[in-house]
């Protein structure tokens, strides 16, 4: 029998619940090639196999059957879309621009920005003191890949050292990293529930972003829902009571347990003549909108993009291309690559007035943020995706009428040449400025 892909995950967390309903919904329709085998990823698997072979000690990451390794949750979509282009997720910018762009864009909203709050309700209501409090539920199931093998109240003991020796200190710096201080966590509570109403509205409408199937923008949105907002249990009784819709969407998107929520899985059925006749679940007739149609409850999502996160990847462009061209890095040298915290070696320039380090607004209060270059390689991806939508017929008018109405929107079309000054390579989980 074909070995299987092996993906190495956690269930609390964040871009592992991206890829795991990702490869889900393609192994339902075999368009996975010999399927998955879904791997808890023990720490000693993350310092003894992970770290070694690609550098890094994040989840997710998979390894093919030919013993190919592939890291970062975005690089693992777009190799299996390439590989089994059946059933595709992400829409292809040729024919559908709209779509792609939005998806992409939508992907990088989810990934980069909503991780803030994700990152900061997980461990703000994990502080003594703090009420509602999950410390409890958090440390249960970070134990689960600490001393996997340990009865149930020794693994919560295992995860309850690791957070009082080292875990603790780092993701409470990780958070000041990312501009989340007790003078933004207003602001940045505001902005999240600013993007939960406004999805609370979309899913009224259709069951999934584009309409009637799951795209790369849903599994990117369940980065931050699914093992975040939805079962952390502070932020998961909010969001079941304030937003029933995003919640039945989690569940639809994940595939499981989505009996009355309706998904990509299922079907209806009526009686006609006294027989069963099937139609599929979802809105839309289960599929994407015809002609490349933008829901129109879709904008009011970008939006945030444009007005909040996009100021922040502008700054990124900024800071990343001074510093890649002054005499602290060597051309071709080492970036750091972690999202939650500054990355090790790092400190100096990811911190404080650091040279990778910028000021932001969220709200109307400011404060200051690391530079993660892992950013200028998804806007690569976006440049890319702009390019081909260009080239279709039509391609460039239709992409400049979907931006206009964006705050700065239109500064997406120039990307390309935005970058010139701060081109990164990926290897792995590492990542580097272009020579
Ligand atoms: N850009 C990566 C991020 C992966 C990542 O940061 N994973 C988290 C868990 S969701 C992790 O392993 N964190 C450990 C750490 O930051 O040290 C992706 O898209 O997969």
């Amino acid at each position: 029998m074909t070995r299987r892909y092996r993906l190495f995950s956690w269930e609390f967390s964040y871009f592992s619940g991206k890829v795991r309903a990702y490869m889900r919904y393609k192994d339902h329709f075999d368009a996975l090639g010999p399927g998955y085998e879904d791997i808890l990823c023990s720490f000693d698997l993350v310092h003894g196999l992970l770290a070694p072979n690609t550098g890094s000690t994040t989840v997710p990451q998979v390894l093919a059957p030919d013993g190919t390794w592939i890291h970062d949750s975005s690089e693992i979509i777009d190799y299996f879309e390439q590989l089994y282009p059946e059933t595709p997720a992400t829409p292809d910018p040729r024919t559908r621009p709209q779509q792609a762009l939005a998806a992409h864009l939508i992907e990088l909203l989810a990934d980069e920005w909503m991780v803030v709050w994700g990152f900061w309700e997980r461990w703000h209501h994990s502080l003594e003191g703090v009420e509602p409090n999950h410390l409890q539920f958090n440390l249960q199931q970070w134990g689960s890949a600490f001393a996997p093998d340990q009865p149930g109240r020794d693994r919560r003991a295992a995860a309850r050292k690791m957070y009082d020796a080292v875990l603790g200190d780092t993701v409470h710096a990780g958070l000041k990293d990312l501009g989340m201080t007790e003078r933004t966590e207003a602001a940045w509570t505001t902005s999240i529930h600013r993007i939960l109403e406004r999805l609370e509205n979309h899913f009224d409408r259709h069951d999934y972003v584009l309409g009637g199937r799951p795209s790369l923008a849903d599994f990117g949105l369940l980065g931050p829902l699914y093992a975040h907002l939805y079962r952390d249990p502070v932020s998961g009784f909010d969001l079941r009571v304030r937003y029933p819709l995003v919640t039945q969407w989690v569940e639809r998107t994940n595939g499981t347990n989505a009996l009355d929520a309706r998904s990509y899985n299922q079907r209806l059925y009526s009686l006609v003549d006294g027989e069963l006749v099937g139609r599929p679940a979802t809105s839309n007739g289960g599929e994407w909108l015809d002609d490349d149609a933008i829901p129109e409850t879709l904008g009011p999502v970008l939006a945030v993009f444009f007005e909040e996160m996009w100021p922040v990847l502008d700054a990124t462009i900024d800071r990343a291309t001074t510093y890649i061209a002054s005499d602290a890095h060597p051309l071709g040298g080492e970036l750091p690559s972690y999202t939650f915290h500054a990355s090790p070696g790092f400190e100096e320039a990811q911190r404080n007035d650091g040279a990778l380090t910028h000021e932001f607004r969220i709200g109307d209060t400011r404060e200051r943020r690391m530079v993660v270059p892992y950013h200028l390689w998804m806007l690569q991806r976006i440049a890319d995706v702009v390019r081909a939508g260009n080239a279709a017929p039509g391609g460039r008018a239709t992409l400049e009428q979907f931006l206009r109405p964006f705050v700065d929107g239109p500064a997406i079309l120039d990307l390309d040449a935005r970058l010139a000054g701060c081109r990164v390579r990926k290897d792995g989980g590492r990542i580097f400025s272009e020579t």
